[in-house]
């Protein structure tokens, strides 16, 4: 059923005028807008961020602005779709690409969304999550939750830059974003749940009645080196299948942050792979490997450190370059979605 609804235009100027001054206004000349026919029409345009494009004007903010003068210094990522200066990839997810130089630290801080970043370059730098220091290593997912201290340093020789993602743009629509602020923590001495309890999958730490697990964030960092052996060992025995690994909480199998999801892809050499429409929106950045990604019939051609965005349903193929697997994570709202009860795949 599709019958055309009426426009504000058919009404009288005197009754809009009306509706203006005691505040309201029709829904029907914007129904489709809010509830389109059969799928959502996203605002989100997908765009590729060249890491050579982004890191020359990242070493430059290094010069221009000290890090106390920036507390994170960040360029994000800003979704064409919604114009210049936007602070979001995608509707849910904002990204940033932050630089800590030898030496620099940036403050402990908290807030309500929560973060996770993705090391793209460099070696020495750490973030401390309550109390805990969690070195930084080229590919390592490190988690942030909300709520949750933490300070970054860097006692390597080279700069190091990694990439933030937060739900930032889902908690600035909720009016839900702050921050509290503190010094640096003095981390304990011993090294993250990721290298003592969290050994490998399946084997959890026995847990004593005296000291109860604490479930919600266990493990903070996932080691890249572990994730691409796994995926490598996968590719070997899941004959055809996509070679994806989601990172989840160790103790409940949950995604490992609320709203935001991760999940670790391998591509064969010159492999091409068509995965269903996805409700979820997403952002993959590339960890090593090159080929090429069509979204929505436009193609992004990418290699070590990019960057490119996805909006919700988009139509996506992958095919990596004939001479080596690639190797991405992909980052997306799908946590967020199936909590609310909508999330959804389409086979193509
Ligand atoms: O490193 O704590 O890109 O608080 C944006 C907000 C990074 C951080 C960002 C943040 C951080």
């Amino acid at each position: 059923m599709s019958t055309q609804l009426g426009t504000l235009a058919e009404l009288p100027q005197e009754y809009r005028d009306a509706m203006t001054r005691v505040g309201v206004a029709p829904l029907w000349p914007q129904m489709r807008n809010v509830l389109p026919h059969g799928a959502p029409v996203p605002v989100t345009k997908s765009h590729l961020w060249a890491f050579a494009d982004v890191r020359p004007l990242l070493l430059r903010a290094g010069e221009l602005t000290p890090v106390e003068k920036a507390e994170r210094r960040v360029l994000f990522l800003a979704d064409p779709g919604r114009g210049p200066g936007a602070m979001q990839a995608t509707s849910t997810i904002y990204i940033g690409l932050q630089l800590l130089l030898p030496g620099e630290t940036a403050p402990a801080h908290k807030h309500t969304p929560s973060a996770a970043r993705i090391v793209v370059e460099g070696e020495g730098a750490y973030t401390v999550v309550d109390g805990d220091k969690l070195p930084m290593h080229v590919g390592d997912l490190i988690l942030t939750p909300g709520g949750c201290w933490h300070d970054h340093g860097h006692a390597g020789n080279a700069p190091v830059i990694w990439l933030d993602a937060l739900d930032l743009p889902l908690f600035v629509y909720l009016e839900g974003s702050y921050a509290v602020e503190a010094p640096l923590q003095s981390p304990r001495n011993r090294p993250d749940a990721s290298e003592v309890e969290y050994r490998s999958a399946g084997l959890a730490p026995v847990r004593r009645r005296d000291r109860p697990a604490s479930t919600a964030y266990p493990m903070m960092r996932f080691p890249w080196a572990r994730t691409e052996a796994a995926l490598r060992h996968l590719a070997e025995h899941n004959g055809g299948e996509a070679i994806e690994l989601d990172y989840v909480n160790p103790e409940t199998g949950q995604s490992c942050l609320p709203t935001m999801g991760f999940t670790a892809m391998m591509l064969r050499a010159g492999e091409t792979r068509r995965p269903p429409q996805r409700s979820a929106s997403a952002v993959y950045h590339v960890v090593s490997g090159r080929g090429s990604t069509m979204i929505n019939g436009a193609t992004h051609h990418w290699g070590p450190k990019d960057t490119f965005s996805a909006p919700v349903f988009a139509a996506i193929e992958h095919t990596s370059a004939s001479d080596s697997p690639a190797f991405l994570v992909r980052i997306h709202d799908t946590p967020l979605q199936e909590k609310l009860g909508y999330y959804e795949e389409r086979a193509r």
